[in-house]
């Protein structure tokens, strides 16, 4: 059972008239994909771990991780019926967005009086799918200061009511406040995430590396560490530069060095959005972590562009213990990256690549597949793949964010009902050239083919038994997953 800690955060001057219970819940995703790649990399809540930490001393918090529940509904039933919340905090991404609304009535059904409040990606990029009677408060954003104001509100047994990014429900429900982005808040103002609300051993990565030690693990314990948001960058299938106003906030450099020399785990998977785009403060923060004495083992998100304008960044973290980068190659020809406005070449790719390597930082290869690809695309691709030097690859389907203008453009040609349920970015949200049952055949094959790249796979390091027997059940699951996914959508749209 999820421990439940007295809220930490120092008091803002306003006491609070009544103690409240805080129920903070991770849905369990619906899709078959989700759960496949969850095989692989099961990560913290650590946006709920972030909230829990904004909640003034003398309220009662919990978090309940609802991807470890066999029976989601009865374990958030059992869960409410034993603290009796006070107010209830859900977040989710756009595929969870119908789970969402379904655990948010369960929830007014079991705890009437309780504030029902949401939170997380889709609330950010599509409120008004949350404007249900089931949902009392609608956050967007980032949701520290709003949700502590919330709580000070709930409290002093008054409304919440006029806080900034928080949107109301029914009649009190605001359509103009969606045409403003939320604005961040300054990076200094955010606390440290409250770890203890889980028990971190549960949450495990499938880490690469290109050199690993004969027998480790391959699926180690792994704490999220967040040392910046945004990205100064523009590709227009992304959501980020819309949150983040097109801008990089790096937090204080010595703050991040903290959180992570008092992590319980000594592998950290950095969840910016590009960790590295500010050289000086990469820099900065591999200065204020090497000072500390801190060893731990890191994976992190960055740009082709970044690693060949700064190889010598890349040269200080591996140093520090940088095993891993994940990199957007996206697509293999210039002519589709141009299209996105990803700002970077097949070659800036290939030349990051080898930077990397031969820096000893494993690539984390990320490609996207178009609805409309041919036979003939997916065989560029194959060959693309083939060609390359080790890497572990991802694969996902080209699905703009809601909130984006290439959604916008794409959102009449979308094929099915409720887009938002299939948003995992595997899905095709718009129709496929080849018929969607081949379409998933050969992303499937495409994934098979590329996880012979990995460079765990090439090293042919000795692993534990049980690591091996969860690499086998994980990837046939995986394969089967894509394989299937056209079952995800009404009959008529498979093809033949
Ligand atoms: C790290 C990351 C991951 C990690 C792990 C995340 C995890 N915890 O499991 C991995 C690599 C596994 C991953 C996987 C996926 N991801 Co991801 N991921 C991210 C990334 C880069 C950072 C997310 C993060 O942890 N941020 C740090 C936390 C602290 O911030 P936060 O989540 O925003 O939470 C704050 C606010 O949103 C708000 N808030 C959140 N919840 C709540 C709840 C309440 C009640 C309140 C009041 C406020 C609130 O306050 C929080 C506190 O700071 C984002 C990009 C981004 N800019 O956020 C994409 C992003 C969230 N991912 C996305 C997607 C699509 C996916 C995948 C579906 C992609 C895929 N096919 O692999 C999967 C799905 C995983 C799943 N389990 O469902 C999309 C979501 C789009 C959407 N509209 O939903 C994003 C935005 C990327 C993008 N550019 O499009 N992801
Ligand atoms: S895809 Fe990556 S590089 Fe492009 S805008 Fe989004 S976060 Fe930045």
């Amino acid at each position: 059972m999820t421990p439940i800690a007295n809220g930490s955060a120092p008091e803002s001057g306003v006491r609070p008239r009544r103690a409240l219970t805080i129920l903070l819940v991770k849905p369990k995703a619906r899709l078959a994909t989700i759960h496949a790649l969850q095989r692989f990399q099961v990560l913290e809540p650590i946006e709920l771990g972030y909230l829990a930490a904004m909640v003034p001393a003398g309220h009662q918090v919990a978090v309940l991780d609802l991807r470890f529940s066999r029976n989601p509904v009865s374990a958030l039933q059992r869960r409410i019926r034993d603290l009796a919340p006070d107010i209830i905090g859900l977040t989710g991404y756009s595929h969870e967005g119908s789970i969402v609304k379904e655990l948010a009535a369960h929830a007014r059904a079991a705890a009437p009086k309780a504030l029902i409040v949401v939170g997380g990606h889709h609330a950010s990029v599509a409120a008004e799918d949350y404007n249900i009677p089931a949902i009392d408060l609608i956050v967007r954003g980032e949701g520290c200061l709003p949700f502590r104001e919330i709580v000070e509100a709930t409290a002093r047994g008054e409304p919440a009511e006029g806080i900034e990014g928080v949107l109301g429900t029914g009649e009190r429900f605001d359509p103009a406040a969606l045409l403003a982005w939320p604005r961040f808040p300054d990076a200094s103002e955010l606390p440290i995430p409250r770890r203890d609300l889980w028990d971190h051993r549960l949450y495990t990565c499938a880490w690469v590396c290109e050199q690993g030690t004969p027998w480790a693990t391959n699926f180690p314990a792994t704490s999220m560490v967040r040392s910046s948001f945004g990205c100064r960058m523009k590709c227009t299938f992304c959501i980020v530069p819309q949150l983040c106003g097109g801008q990089h906030r790096p937090r204080p450099a010595d703050q991040v060095a903290e959180e992570i020399g008092a992590l319980p785990t000594d592998h950290v998977y950095f969840c910016d959005d590009e960790n590295f785009i500010d050289a000086d403060f990469a820099m900065e923060l591999a200065e204020a972590i090497a000072r500390r004495g801190i060893k731990k083992r890191y994976f992190a998100w960055t740009r082709a562009t970044t690693v060949n304008r700064h190889p010598e960044v890349f040269k200080t973290w591996r140093q520090l213990g940088l095993d891993g980068a994940f990199l957007g190659f996206e697509f293999p020809t210039d002519e589709q990256l141009r299209r996105v406005k990803k700002g970077s070449t097949v070659a800036d790719n290939a030349n990051a690549h080898t930077a990397l390597r031969s820096a000893g930082v494993a690539v984390h290869a990320a490609f996207m597949l178009m609805p409309e690809l041919s036979r003939e695309d997916f065989a560029t691709l194959r060959g693309y793949v083939q060609a390359m030097p080790p890497a572990q690859c991802s694969i996902t389907v080209c699905t703009p964010s809601p909130g984006t203008e290439d959604y916008k453009a794409m959102q009449s040609r979308i094929w099915v009902k409720n887009p938002h349920d299939l948003h995992d970015c595997m899905h095709p949200l718009t129709p496929t050239k080849l018929p969607l049952k081949e379409f998933c055949g050969l992303y499937a094959r495409q994934l098979a083919e590329a996880g012979a790249k990995n460079p765990l796979r090439i090293q042919r390091r000795p692993i534990p038994i049980s690591d091996m027997i969860r690499v086998a059940h994980a990837t046939y699951r995986f394969q089967s997953a894509y394989r299937n996914l056209y079952r995800d959508y009404p009959r008529e749209l498979w093809g033949t």
